[in-house]
């Protein structure tokens, strides 16, 4: 069967492009609802055949070009490397099925803050529990709408066997025991020296998400999350990006913390004009006067 760009992994939620406009914003709406209330969901086919492959080249000469070193010090989350540093990838970040998928959300005007390659090698541990909201001081992150999300491209078929993602649904906006676990972002945990620690662990509660290449996994970026040992002879690469879906209406520190540099981030300023271009209406701007929001990536007492 073809799948339409806005098929949704969940049965019941299926549109296609044989519908009529209304359809097509019913199922943006039930996939906004799935995001706001369990803090993600999938959407099939985002990625055609041709731009999987391109996504696969780009980053297979990004991944090849790492130092070994890189991947020691990343072992348990496989590699991290900034999408900046490779300006083709603009061609992802404003890739149009993807901002669409938004737009029916009803998210209209998303921008863009950065994203990283994240490669599983062949027979690698897990990757540790984490959330990666770094807002936590402002009473905003502890109301249900979106101030960031990821969006996921996994570039092979995913399995437990090959460390897929898993989550807990509705941790952003509740609070569960690995929200007061030891720190997991430390140069140890990355290094996964000992994988007895509670951030390995597999959680009662939690969900795998098994995707098919080129599907889109969109998800809040409070959500605790994780994935799975890779234990096949083959490499896993995600590549997520960070949107922020409602950036004009977020409290204005959060606004100036992310858009007080017009320009976008500092390596953007030495890609190619037409990739420059190609991410401008993207790049959060903010030209009020706040002070930006403290960085802080650990929720208060308020998230219960
Ligand atoms: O490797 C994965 O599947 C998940 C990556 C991840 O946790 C992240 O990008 O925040």
């Amino acid at each position: 069967m073809n799948r339409s760009p806005f098929d949704c992994a969940q049965g019941d939620l299926r549109w296609t492009t044989t519908r009529m406009d209304s359809n097509r914003s019913e199922h943006g709406a039930q996939l906004r609802e799935q995001l706001v209330e369990e803090g993600y969901c999938v959407v099939e086919s985002v990625l055609d055949a041709e731009m999987l492959e391109a996504v696969r080249a780009a980053s297979n000469a990004l991944l090849d070009a790492q130092d070994p070193d890189h991947f020691e010090k990343q072992k348990s989350t496989g590699s991290l490397i900034c999408v900046y540093d490779d300006p083709w990838f603009a061609e992802l970040i404003a890739w149009q099925p993807a901002i669409d998928v938004l737009a029916t959300m009803g998210y209209f005007k998303p921008t863009f803050s950065t994203g990283f390659v994240i490669s599983k090698p062949a027979h690698s541990p897990p990757l540790f529990w984490h959330q990666d909201w770094w807002g936590w001081e402002h009473p905003h992150s502890y109301t249900p709408n979106p101030q960031q999300v990821f969006l996921m491209y996994y570039l092979v078929d995913t399995t437990p066997e090959n460390g897929c993602l898993r989550l807990i649904p509705r941790s952003h906006l509740t609070r569960h025991p690995m929200h007061d676990a030891p720190e997991a972002h430390t140069e140890e945990i990355r290094r996964a020296e000992d994988l007895s620690e509670p951030v390995f662990q597999d959680l009662e509660d939690e969900v795998d998400v098994c995707v098919t290449a080129g599907d889109l996994v969109i998800g809040d970026s409070r959500l605790l999350h994780s994935a799975r040992a890779n234990t096949t002879d083959q490499r896993r690469t995600v590549i997520t990006l960070w949107y922020h879906p409602i950036f004009y209406e977020l409290p204005e520190s959060m606004q100036a913390h992310l858009g007080s540099r017009k320009k976008g981030p500092r390596q953007v300023d030495e890609w190619p004009a037409q990739a420059q271009e190609k991410i401008r209406p993207l790049i959060p701007v903010y030209d009020g006067p706040a002070e930006p929001l403290n960085w802080n990536r650990t929720p208060g007492p308020a998230l219960v």
